[in-house]
């Protein structure tokens, strides 16, 4: 594949974090190094078992296919392969294959001198996963209390596990985590429109600057966050969303086992109502 011009500028070499040059090079479009090997090496067995246990199970329909954990009497050990080992053999590929694509990501932002904000966004995209597939059910004894992998076990396995706690909306987490993500949504359309509004004026105009954008919010509420400002809020309303998101889920059964609703009784409790409950 040809390269483009500005390629020769950016395909710098070094930067590496383990294998030294050895993997340091580039296939058509991509950078392979270490991490871009151990990526696909991870994919292609996780892929394999799922393949297997898809064929192993009672249907080929793409909705229906599911591979489960092993049950909650194994405990924290390892099962036989039929019996969620599979999964298990799963989940360590795909923890490989995030870690490891995260890592390519710090290897190709330290050639280029550049911060690493986007692989550390997407640690804790991992952390989330590994917070539900692997710190609650070993804080829990047992392998079992995982989601099982496929599309609609995936969504029954949420559902469950939401009514087992009567209503999870309840749970405070949970409400910080929601507000969050809104949060999240509302800064982004709020930066999208405004940046897609000042580089389209009407026909004949110029591109309207950062002075515009100011301008446009200092008028409506007396306050702009600033270009650079929007992306650190973003980036912080995202990230602390994933956070609760975690939170919420990590402390529903390790720290508490009732229903959520029932949570709130410190409030009902308090003697400022001159009642006792
Ligand atoms: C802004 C600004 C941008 C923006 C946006 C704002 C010029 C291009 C969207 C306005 C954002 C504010 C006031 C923060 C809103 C707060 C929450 C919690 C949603 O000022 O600078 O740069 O894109």
């Amino acid at each position: 594949m040809a390269m483009l011009s500005f390629e020769r500028k950016y395909r710098v070499r070094g930067g590496t974090l383990i294998g030294g040059d050895l993997f340091d090079f580039w296939v058509g479009p991509f950078y392979v190094g270490f991490f871009g090997v151990s990526t696909l090496f991870f994919t292609l067995v996780g892929t394999t078992m799922i393949l297997w246990g898809a064929a192993a199970g009672p249907t080929w329909n793409l909705w229906q296919i599911s591979i489960a954990p092993p049950a909650l009497s194994y405990g924290l050990r390892m099962a036989p392969m039929m019996e969620g080992g599979l999964w298990q053999i799963i989940t360590v590929c795909a923890l490989g294959s995030f870690v490891s694509w995260l890592l390519r990501e710090v290897e190709i932002f330290r050639k280029l001198g550049m911060g690493i904000h986007v692989p550390v966004a997407f640690g804790f995209a991992i952390f989330a996963y590994f917070t539900l597939q692997v710190i609650r059910p070993v804080l829990m004894g047992a392998w079992g209390h995982a989601f099982p992998y496929g599309i609609y076990s995936h969504l029954d396995w949420v559902s469950n596990t939401a009514y087992q706690y009567l209503h999870f909306h309840y749970n405070p987490a949970h409400m910080v985590a929601v507000t969050l993500f809104f949060t999240t949504v509302l800064a982004l359309s709020l930066h999208g429109g405004l940046v897609l509004s000042a580089t389209n004026p009407k026909k004949g105009e110029v591109v309207k600057t950062p002075e515009h954008e100011d301008t446009f919010f200092r008028d409506t509420i007396g306050y702009s966050v600033g270009t650079l400002g929007i992306h650190r809020l973003g980036l912080f309303l995202a990230l602390a969303a994933v956070w609760f998101s975690a939170l919420c889920i990590v402390i529903s059964g390790p720290m508490w086992t009732r229903g959520w609703p029932e949570w709130w009784s410190w409030w009902l409790n308090m003697p400022i109502w001159g009642h006792r409950v």
